[in-house]
């Protein structure tokens, strides 16, 4: 197994009024994966003047970036604030559908963003709750170290070592085929393990080992296309993690979409 041991429609009630503290404000820029266009420049991108130093992960059809965006002060701030202002799932929203059957999922999930986006995954559809200043200030992190805009994000709590999640691919057709999904990761180091779709099972078709990642807290991990083509991705139990963990998976999410299926039938 390849190894990179990174140290370091809806009830829901939407909370974006709790008040809180702006977080420090980290410099920080990707010079090689900046694809801003001119009129998207914002002065505030200039703020951000240090190379943030990115690892490349890359195998078959697997092409990834992991780089710490925050400092752990940081880190440690954007967690506290999260866990106050962020509103989980609850009733039909934390359950999801496998193969027909209906579970609840084992961690907690929470889905916000620009108004009006739905995200469908796992049989269930959920609403975008209006982006909280936290989650705007991390967003807007995240755009400024890779130059990709973001309108969603799901949010995953786990609160120990049981909670997981199990392997899926993102590849929903309402997720822009062209933009990366940039998952934040606060709070406990978890591992977070990718398997080529020809590689799974008992009877697998080739003999691609998995890649194996240690998400630390305040990292960015980019996975760019093709990757969630080609590898399912999956947080294993882990029971000696005692502490707590939440990890943002900003998505651009097609606006149209809807409008074009409607279209082409
Ligand atoms: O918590 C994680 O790092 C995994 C999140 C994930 O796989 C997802 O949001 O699709």
């Amino acid at each position: 197994m390849d190894q990179f041991l990174f140290q370091g429609q809806n009830k829901r009630l939407c909370s974006n009024d709790v008040p809180r503290r702006s977080p420090r404000k980290k410099k920080t820029k990707m010079e090689e994966h900046e694809s801003i266009k001119e009129e998207d420049k914002d002065p505030s991108f200039e703020e951000f003047s240090h190379p943030i130093p990115w690892q490349k992960i890359e195998a078959e059809g697997l092409d990834c970036d992991y780089a710490l965006l925050f400092l752990k002060e940081e880190a440690d701030d954007l967690f506290r604030q999260l866990e106050e202002e962020v509103v989980y799932s609850t009733g039909e929203e934390a359950k999801v559908q496998v193969f027909g059957k209906v579970y609840n999922i084992p961690r907690k999930q929470a889905t916000y963003g620009n108004a009006g986006l739905t995200y469908t995954y796992s049989g269930v559809t959920c609403l975008a709750c209006p982006w909280t200043p936290t989650l705007e200030y991390i967003r807007n992190a995240v755009t400024r170290a890779t130059g990709q805009k973001f309108n969603f994000v799901l949010i995953n709590r786990y609160k120990d070592g049981q909670d997981h999640m199990g392997e899926h691919r993102d590849d929903e057709k309402e997720l822009d085929p062209s933009c990366p999904i940039a998952s934040v990761s606060l709070g406990a180091a978890r591992d977070f393990i990718f398997r080529h779709r020809d590689a799974r099972g008992k009877r697998t078709s080739r003999q691609i080992d998995p890649v194996n990642l240690k998400l630390a807290h305040g990292s960015l991990l980019l996975m760019n296309p093709p990757t969630n083509t080609f590898w399912y991705h999956s947080l294993p139990v882990r029971k000696k993690v005692l502490s707590p963990r939440i990890n943002l998976t900003f998505r651009r999410i097609l606006v149209d979409f809807r409008k074009t299926i409607k279209q082409n039938h």
